[in-house]
């Protein structure tokens, strides 16, 4: 059994997450997502529109997510690996090469992004309606 893991924001749930999502989803037979949760956000520097609940209720609804686990912080990964039995961790290409230090305990790929669309480009179109 192929167990697939990511993390993201999920912030204004978009195409372009989907797409990520079903290609995870076709790479193995398990799903654990990551969601960032708003106090992680804050960390950041980012304030999600949509909360951490509604966010993961989203995105745990999808068809091929089996797990959702808040993110929490940047270093937690590692031991998330570990802990859910992952083989292949899975991130947009706009992260490439940020997580290659996991591939001592896992496979690390960076897919590519659906060009076009982002939350940030959602939060701008909503701001000139
Ligand atoms: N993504 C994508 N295509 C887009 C937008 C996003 O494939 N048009 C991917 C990103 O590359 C990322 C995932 O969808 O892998 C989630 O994107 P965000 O919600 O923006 O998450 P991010 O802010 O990148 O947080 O520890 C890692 C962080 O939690 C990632």
């Amino acid at each position: 059994m192929t167990t697939v893991l990511t993390y993201g924001t999920f912030d204004l749930f978009h195409i372009g997450h989907l797409r990520l999502i079903e290609r995870l989803a076709a790479l193995g037979d398990r799903l654990v997502v990551g969601v960032s949760t708003d106090e992680f956000n804050a960390g950041k520097g980012k304030k999600s529109v949509v909360s951490y609940d509604d966010r993961a209720a989203i995105v745990g609804a999808i068809k091929g997510v089996d797990l959702v686990v808040p993110e929490r912080s940047w270093d937690q990964k590692r031991a998330d690996i570990v802990e859910h039995g992952v083989d292949l961790f899975v991130m947009g290409d706009d992260w490439t090469g940020k997580f290659d230090d996991l591939s001592d305990v896992c496979e690390v790929r960076y897919l590519p992004r659906t060009s076009g669309v982002s939350s940030t480009d959602i939060k701008e179109m909503l701001r000139t309606l």
